[in-house]
Order: C-alpha cells, then structure tokens, then sequence
C-alpha cells in the first residue's frame, strides 16, 4: 500500500479511486470525517513553518480555537481574493490583528488568478527551515495553493485533488520543492455547513464569480431571498448583500413560499456583518432582522470585514 498522491489515503494504486473519478468524471461524493486535523496541530514540530489559509468569503466563527493550537510562525495567506469587490487589502489584514498570532506575514492571494503567489513563495522560502505546513479549515484552497506553487516552481509532474465539497484531502501529502517539503494537511471542520447545503448551489459555489454588493434600502416590510436557501425579513433599513454574482438575490414585496427548517432573529445595534458560511455575508446597521433557512447551517454576526 502506498499513499495516494490526490489526497494521502493509503490505496494499492498511485491514484485512489474517488480521486480518480473526480478528476476524469467530475464525479464528487460527500465525504464526512470524524478525524478533526484540529486535534493534531500539536504534531508539527516547533521549528517548521506554517501557512494558515483562510478564504476571505468564509472566516470561520471560532476561528480563535486554531489560535491557541499553533505554536509555529504563521504566515497567514488570505485567500480568493479574487471574489472580494474591494481591493481594500489593509482592512482584510487588520481584521486578522485581534487574534494575535505568531504572524511573519500576511498576505492576500489567490490561487485561482495567481495574485501574489510570487510573494508567498518567497515568503516561504525566507523562513521555512525544513518543511511548510499548509494549514486552515477546509474548503479555504489549500490543497490548490499548493498546486499553484509545484506549478509554478517546479518540474514535477502531480497535483493534488481539489473539489467544491469538504474532506477532499484526508492525510497529509509531502511534496519535495526547492530545498523544503510542502505539506498539504486535511482541512480542520468544525461544522457541516459545507456539505449540508444542497449540489444545485454547491455547484454554483464552485464556479463563483466576484461579489458585486447589492445595497436595499427596505422601506416598509419585505423579504429578501438569497437563491432559494435564505429568506430575509427586514424592515425599514438599509442592508448591502455581497454573495457571489452568480449567486441569485431577489427582492418580493409580498411573502412567497418557503420551507424553513431554521428561523434565528438578530437584534443589531451597530453595524455588523451577519454570516451565511460558504455563501457570503449581510451588511447591516441596527435593526431587527429575521433570517429563515432551509438548510442547516450556522449563520452568525461579527464586526464587519469592509
Ligand atoms: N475563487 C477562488 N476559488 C478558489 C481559490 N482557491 C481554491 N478555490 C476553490 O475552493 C475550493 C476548495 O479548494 P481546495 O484547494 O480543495 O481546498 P482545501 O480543502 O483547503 O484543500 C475548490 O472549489 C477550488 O476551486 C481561489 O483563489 N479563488
Ligand atoms: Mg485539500
């Protein structure tokens, strides 16, 4: 047996079979896992380097558990920056401060556009002893940095699977670059938003395109449904919606029809960012706002990212 180079689960072959059929068939398969890489930050030796990958879309809630566990010099590399509508990168950066980490360097990039893969290269290079641990919650693009690095920087001829869902990669992957290893880890879980929205808009996800803010001025009551997943109530306010712009957005005068499963009420008192995890986010100044889904997924509010 040996480690399967798409995403480290032992297999007979170089290629285990749900790697191969994502690559040749487009054929994806949730995947959940029970093994949290959370519990086994602690391994990475003190004296390696650490790229904690964060998708600027999808700051996670309890991002603040991951702090406490690394013990390494971080650079933070913050990424799909290629969805953000503002190239406003010292608020993106400063948003990070309050969570004090060991940070040589924070960066934003994007693997899908190459922005600033040159700086985190030699970032890395300048710092990494022996190996780079790639590092974050799953989905935030690890897996496709790093394919960006070996395909800029080398002549090695592999790649790492990459997918819309979460649990793509299930152990660790070592690849040899330069005079240091790169190592591609699971991604950390915390929750199932990923997976438990549904593959039409899973699907969408996958092909996103930047956000462009969409402002309402609500005078009145009305709702807001963000593809058929989210159904905002709000009255008398101004909200700003940045979803992808693949994502639809309407406006309805009137209630429509809507299987909510979850219903939460927020009492805003300052302007805030209410999250919809993998989604986006809602800009909101004080109101009360009322947000019905037909998914299970955890929405929550911090200060606003812009
Ligand atoms: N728009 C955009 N999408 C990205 C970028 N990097 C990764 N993705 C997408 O994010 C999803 C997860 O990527 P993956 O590398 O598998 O994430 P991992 O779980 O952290 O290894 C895939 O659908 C990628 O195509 C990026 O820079 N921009
Ligand atoms: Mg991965």
């Amino acid at each position: 047996m040996n480690k399967c180079v798409g995403c480290g689960v032992l297999t007979s072959n170089n290629l285990c079979e749900r790697c191969f059929r994502i690559r040749n068939y487009n054929e994806y398969k949730k995947v959940d896992v029970n093994n949290n890489f959370l519990n086994n930050l602690d391994k990475i030796s003190s004296d390696d380097l650490v790229v904690l990958v964060v998708d600027l879309l999808n700051i996670p809630k309890n991002f603040e558990t991951i702090k406490n566990r690394i013990k390494n010099k971080v650079i933070l590399a913050l990424n799909k920056f290629d969805l953000m509508p503002t190239n406003n990168i010292d608020r993106y950066k400063s948003y990070f401060d309050k969570y004090n980490l060991n940070i040589i360097d924070t960066m934003c990039v994007s693997s899908k556009n190459n922005y600033n893969i040159d700086e985190l290269y030699e970032c890395i290079r300048n710092n990494v002893t022996n190996k780079v641990y790639f590092i974050g919650y799953t989905n935030s693009g690890k897996s496709s940095l790093i394919n960006k690095l070996i395909y800029n920087y080398s002549s090695i001829d592999t790649s790492i699977t990459t997918s819309y869902l979460a649990n793509t990669t299930l152990d660790l992957i070592e690849i040899k670059l330069d005079t240091f290893t790169l190592v591609d880890t699971p991604g950390i879980v915390t929750d199932n938003n990923l997976n438990n929205l549904g593959d039409n808009i899973l699907k969408k996800l996958s092909k996103s395109k930047i956000i462009k803010p969409i402002s309402y001025q609500v005078k009145g009551m009305q709702y807001i449904f963000i593809e058929d997943i989210i159904k905002i109530s709000v009255s008398d306010n101004d909200i700003i919606i940045y979803v992808p712009s693949n994502i639809c957005v309407d406006r309805y005068y009137k209630d429509k029809c809507f299987t909510s499963i979850k219903s939460i009420s927020f009492n805003i008192n300052k302007t805030s960012d209410i999250v919809i995890p993998n989604i986006g986010f809602i800009k909101v100044k004080s109101s009360k706002i009322n947000i019905e889904l037909n998914s299970d997924i955890d929405i929550y509010v911090r200060e606003p990212l812009i």
